[in-house]
């Protein structure tokens, strides 16, 4: 089986620049920029610039190059936002993937949140 991704998905109108977003940090092989419907007052979605649908599809395909550079891009957006250890009070990194995961946007993103304390980790289901 492999991965089918849908180009016109938003984060790759965002990649291919069709629509605007607020870049935090870009990078050869990511682009992290602010959730446009934010849940906290850092959220920050971080992507990686190739055409991955979600996590596992990225860690089984991308090339070393692109984890390197996609997990380093991941530390410096949580230091350029204050929320990194030592120095801030810490985030939440999240990754939705497929339908039990409730993802929206089927373009791997991690999302940042923090600048609060962000509650319990998983609601229960309804
Ligand atoms: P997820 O449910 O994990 O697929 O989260 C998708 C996120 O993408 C959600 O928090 C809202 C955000 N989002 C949706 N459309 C846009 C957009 O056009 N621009 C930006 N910056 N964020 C978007």
């Amino acid at each position: 089986m492999s991965y089918a991704y849908d180009d016109q998905n938003i984060f790759a109108k965002i990649l291919r620049g069709e629509i605007p977003n607020t870049t935090v940090l870009e990078t050869q092989h990511t682009l992290a920029f602010r959730d446009l419907y934010p849940q906290a007052p850092t959220h920050v979605l971080v992507i990686p610039k190739g055409a991955y649908v979600s996590y596992d599809h990225f860690a089984s395909e991308a090339s070393d190059a692109e984890i390197i550079d996609y997990t380093r891009a991941i530390g410096e957006v949580c230091r350029l936002e204050g929320v990194d250890l030592p120095s801030g009070d810490g985030f939440r990194l999240i990754s939705n993937a497929g339908a039990h995961g409730v993802q929206e946007v089927p373009h791997l993103h991690v999302h940042i949140l923090g600048s609060r304390h962000m509650g319990r980790m998983v609601a229960k289901a309804d």
